[in-house]
């Protein structure tokens, strides 16, 4: 449970709605989808479509410039008294794109200094960022760690772009995983709080996920949300076309109890897409595409 948080943890998760449950009723977060690249492969990733890391596969967000994205924001905020949090989430990586996502911070701060800044990565650039991160007042970070072991990182990712060379195999689930970790390391350290997401592939990491969440646990992370992969053959994910599924609901509750007790774990989590907009669960995108926001001087 959340009971036991110190006044300090308790102000930063109060009003976030995927760090605190009880947030999440009442409190909305939206994400501005101004990263496209990404750095690494992950097998259960099309690049049509938004990172599966935080998002839910098969759903194409609207690209945006920061200065676009920031102007979103306040016409957001302008409609939606609940709006704590702005995220950016994909629709690649992050970091993959820091000019354009510090950018988008930069933007929001000045305009809209309450709102609370998050940030997902697949973690790969994370150590060369963590001071940036610090600076712009990004006080929540997901990574998304999906194996500890490069046994078993490498049936998840095929290949990463690290310091200008390409990385195959075991060796690239290596240098993901120590810098993965190495990042992770940085942030608590620093009292910046990091939830970690892991899809969940059966047969690939579902066993191995339990000691992910007992090593992430060890390095402070503060929140564990495991996530089912979710597998549309339509949207020709690579395993999808190689007939990987996902984990039943029972199969995904198990693992999480499981890794209960070893840290808090995330159960609301509603995958959501790189350019949301709401409360979890609920999708106002469609009231905020870029041309309905240039409207709204
Ligand atoms: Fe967005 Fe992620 Fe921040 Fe939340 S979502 S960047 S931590 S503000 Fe939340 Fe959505 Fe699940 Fe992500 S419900 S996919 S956990
Ligand atoms: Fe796709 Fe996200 Fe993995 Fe990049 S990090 S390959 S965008 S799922």
């Amino acid at each position: 449970g959340q009971g036991d948080l110190s006044p300090e943890i308790w102000e930063k998760v109060k009003n976030h709605p995927c760090y605190s449950e009880q947030a999440h009723h009442h409190f909305a977060r939206m994400h501005v989808a101004v990263a496209p690249a990404c750095n690494i492969q992950c097998n259960y990733c099309n690049r049509k479509y938004d990172c599966s890391n935080e998002s839910r596969p098969g759903v194409v967000s609207e690209k945006l410039t920061p200065e676009l994205a920031a102007k979103k924001v306040l016409a957001v905020a302008s409609e939606v008294p609940q709006l704590t949090v702005v995220g950016i989430a994909g629709p690649g990586d992050a970091l993959a794109n820091p000019e354009k996502t510090f950018k988008t911070f930069e933007l929001i701060q000045k305009g809209a200094p309450d709102i609370r800044l998050c940030l997902s990565t697949n973690g790969l650039m994370l150590p060369d960022h963590v001071q940036t991160i610090q600076d712009f007042n990004v006080d929540h970070v997901t990574i998304t760690i999906n194996m500890i072991d490069p046994e078993v990182g490498e049936a998840i990712y095929p290949w990463i772009y690290y310091n200008r060379k390409r990385w195959k195999g075991r060796d690239a689930a290596k240098i993901l995983a120590e810098r993965q970790m190495e990042g992770l390391e940085m942030l608590t350290s620093k009292g910046i709080l990091v939830k970690v997401n892991s899809v969940m592939i059966p047969g690939v990491n579902d066993q191995h996920l339990v000691e992910v969440n007992r090593m992430v646990k060890s390095k402070g992370a503060f929140l564990h949300n495991i996530m089912p992969l979710i597998s549309e053959a339509e949207h020709g994910t690579y395993y999808g076309l190689n007939g990987q599924r996902g984990p039943s609901p029972q199969e995904l509750k198990k693992l999480q109890d499981d890794c209960e007790g070893e840290m808090n774990l995330m159960r609301h989590c509603r995958q959501c897409r790189a350019d949301a907009v709401g409360l979890l669960g609920e999708d106002r995108s469609a009231e905020f595409t870029s041309e309905k926001v240039a409207e709204m001087e």
